[in-house]
C-alpha cells in the first residue's frame, strides 16, 4: 500500500477562539502550528488565513507572508491554499490566494448547504477557478462535499479544465453534506477513476472513525483544528499536531508508513 499523505487543515475560517484556545490565527501563530504538524508527519498544509482581529479573509498580502513563513520552516511541505474561504465571500475574493504561489489549492465542485448557511459553487464559478489554477500551473485538490460533486469534477476533466493528476478530498460530515460513514466513503471511493487518489477530511467527532477508514482503504487522510478540535470526547486537542500524532500513531499500528513531502510530491505526481 501506497505510504499515508497527512494533510492539516490548521485553522479554516470558521473555528473561533472562544471555542478553542489553541486555534492559530496570525501567520506566525500558523506557520508554527504548521511546522509541528510538519515534524509530526504532516506533509500537506490546507491552509486559510485571518485579518489583524482574527476573521477569514482572502487577502493575497496575508497569505503570502504566511505561506513563506512556513516555506522558511518547512522548505518541502506542500502549500496548498484555501479558495473556499468563508461561506460570504465572493468568488473575485476567494481567488486571491492563489496569489502565493502555492503548490496546491482546493477547488469545490459543487454548492452545499453548510449549516444554516450555503457554500456556493455554481458551475460558472466552478469553470473559472480550475481555469485560473490551470493557467497557474497550481494543482488543485478537488473539494467533494457530496456525490454529486464527483460528476461535477469529471465533467471539468472532460473539458479539459483540470489537466493534472486527479486528487479528490471527501469532505464529510458537514450538516448539509454527505454524511460520515464507511459505506458512504466507500461509494464515493467507487465513483472517481482507479488512477485517482483520495483523502478524507471527517468533519468533528467523525475525524479519527474516518481517517482509520481512509489508512485501512489505501486513502489518505487531512485532520487539524478547521475540521474538529477535539483530541478525544471532550477534550481539546492542543495543537495541530497532537491531531496528526494521533493519526501518526493509528497508521503504525495499521502497518502503513507516513509520506514524506518528497513521497507525497511523487504519488500526487506533483511537479
Ligand atoms: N470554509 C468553508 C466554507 C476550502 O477550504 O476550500 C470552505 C472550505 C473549503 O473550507
Ligand atoms: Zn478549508
Amino acid at each position: 500500500m501506497n505510504d499515508l499523505i497527512i494533510t492539516v487543515a490548521v485553522c479554516g475560517a470558521e473555528v473561533t477562539r472562544d471555542q478553542t484556545p489553541y486555534i492559530p490565527l496570525t501567520p506566525e501563530e500558523i506557520a508554527q502550528q504548521t511546522y509541528e504538524a510538519y515534524l509530526a508527519g504532516a506533509s500537506i498544509v490546507h491552509l486559510h488565513v485571518r485579518d489583524e482581529n482574527g476573521l477569514p479573509t482572502q487577502d493575497a498580502s496575508i497569505f503570502k507572508k504566511t505561506v513563506d513563513l512556513i516555506r522558511e520552516k518547512c522548505p518541502d511541505i506542500i502549500v496548498q491554499v484555501s479558495t473556499g474561504g468563508a461561506v460570504w465571500m465572493t468568488p473575485e475574493e476567494r481567488l486571491q490566494s492563489l496569489e502565493a504561489n502555492p503548490d496546491m489549492a482546493t477547488l469545490t465542485t459543487g454548492t452545499v448547504n453548510f449549516g444554516r448557511e450555503v457554500f456556493s459553487n455554481p458551475l460558472e464559478v466552478i469553470e473559472k477557478f480550475a481555469e485560473e489554477m490551470s493557467k497557474r500551473g497550481i494543482m488543485p485538490e478537488i473539494e467533494c462535499f457530496d456525490m454529486g460533486h464527483i460528476s461535477t469534477a469529471m465533467y471539468l476533466v472532460k473539458k479539459n479544465l483540470i489537466k493534472s493528476h486527479l486528487h479528490f478530498d471527501f469532505v464529510m460530515g458537514v450538516p448539509g453534506g454527505i454524511a460520515a460513514s464507511v459505506r458512504n466513503l466507500v461509494a464515493m471511493v467507487e465513483n472517481i477513476p482507479n488512477e485517482a487518489t483520495w483523502s478524507v477530511a471527517g468533519i468533528g467527532k467523525n475525524e479519527f472513525k474516518m481517517a482509520t477508514a481512509a489508512i485501512a482503504m489505501g486513502g489518505h487522510v487531512r485532520v487539524g483544528l478547521e475540521d474538529n478540535i477535539y483530541i478525544s470526547k471532550g477534550v481539546l486537542a492542543k495543537s495541530n499536531a497532537e491531531l496528526v500524532e494521533k493519526v501518526v500513531r493509528i497508521s503504525t499500528e495499521l502497518g502503513r508508513d507516513i509520506a514524506t513531502p518528497k513521497r507525497a510530491k511523487q504519488i500526487l505526481k506533483l511537479t
